[in-house]
């Protein structure tokens, strides 16, 4: 064992203010469809249920799209040249920014941005162990919001904004194409974008990926409320609700719910919320797309596919786009 190196990594913090929070999340209960923001999922005990997810082996998509970077990294590596900048919105735990960093020719920096701060940090530091001459520029931010790129001590050649594991699906085709247009021009004219895209397929697949037998994404779901309990001094009772995931085939998305088990009323600090019995707060979307169909979207963000990687199943896909 090699003894603890003694790192020095400076976080930018551009974390969202809790009054933000708490309005957001109040303004999402008083809708006629109650909804809570899925990006709040993610404090620290969230982060680490959404990485015990990705061991499910219901859950295809991490394990999937792995595969196909630890494939394909040259062939994207290549694709986006050498001295890049690579910007990674909503990084987590960078598990699959790996194999991009072990094929990159002389990246410039890498900027994990996240919303949960321990879990960057932990992150960040990691890689900067892992990859000594690399330049970890961590923000903590909502992705969501405006936030800024560092500069990095040694130029580069253009910015690639890295987004995978179908962070994407969470977003309605609208927003989805707003988003995507906001990292094109962060990114810049040379820029690109490469990105992990969850794709159609069965519906049992889709659904089981939502509800594992060890019941992980339940619980993923529930602490939601848990989170809003301690951060926001609420008191729902989680033995009061139950996790719902469906594939609403239509609309090409699983839907997950927490579904109320009977009529009771909630607070969230002074504020009252009431749910009747089977009422749905609606928690997540995770859009499933089409190849064709995700070329549209990105199109309409100025964006153009230059090059796609999948798996034998077609069950995921990596695409490389850039700005038309
Ligand atoms: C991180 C948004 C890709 O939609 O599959 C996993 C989150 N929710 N299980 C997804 C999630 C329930 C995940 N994303």
């Amino acid at each position: 064992m090699q003894p603890a190196q003694i790192v020095s990594l400076t976080l930018r913090d551009q974390h969202p203010r809790a009054v933000d929070m708490r309005e957001e999340i109040l303004s999402g209960l008083r809708t006629a469809q109650k909804t809570l923001p899925c990006k709040y999922f993610y404090d620290t005990r969230g982060s680490k249920l959404f990485d015990a997810i990705c061991e499910l082996p219901e859950y295809y998509l991490t394990r999937t799209e792995l595969g196909i970077m630890e494939t394909h990294a040259a062939n994207m590596a290549a694709a986006l040249g050498a001295d890049v900048l690579l910007v990674e919105p909503g990084s987590g735990s960078s598990l699959k920014t790996r194999p991009l960093l072990d094929h990159l020719s002389r990246p410039v920096a890498y900027v994990p941005v996240d919303i949960s701060r321990a879990h960057l940090l932990d992150a960040a530091n990691r890689l900067n162990r892992l990859y000594p001459d690399l330049e970890v520029l961590p923000v903590c931010a909502d992705f969501n919001q405006s936030f800024e790129i560092p500069t990095p001590r040694r130029r580069a050649s253009r910015t690639i904004m890295y987004f995978p594991g179908s962070t994407i699906g969470n977003f309605e085709p609208k927003s989805a194409i707003q988003l995507l247009k906001r990292l094109r021009r962060l990114s810049g004219s040379e820029g690109g974008l490469l990105i992990g895209v969850d794709l159609r397929k069965d519906k049992t697949v889709l659904e089981n990926a939502y509800n594992d037998s060890e019941g992980v994404t339940a619980a993923f779901n529930l602490n939601l409320l848990q989170r809003i309990n301690r951060d926001l001094e609420g008191d729902f009772d989680l033995a009061r609700f139950r996790h719902h995931a469906s594939y609403n085939a239509d609309e090409g998305r699983i839907e997950m719910h927490l579904v109320s088990l009977d009529n009771q009323t909630m607070h969230i600090g002074e504020e009252c919320v009431r749910l009747r019995e089977n009422e749905h707060i609606l928690t997540e979307y995770s859009y499933k797309h089409t190849l064709t169909g995700f070329a549209v979207l990105a199109s309409k963000a100025g964006l153009a596919v230059q090059q796609v990687w999948s798996d034998d199943r077609r069950w995921f896909s990596v695409l490389y786009l850039s700005a038309v």
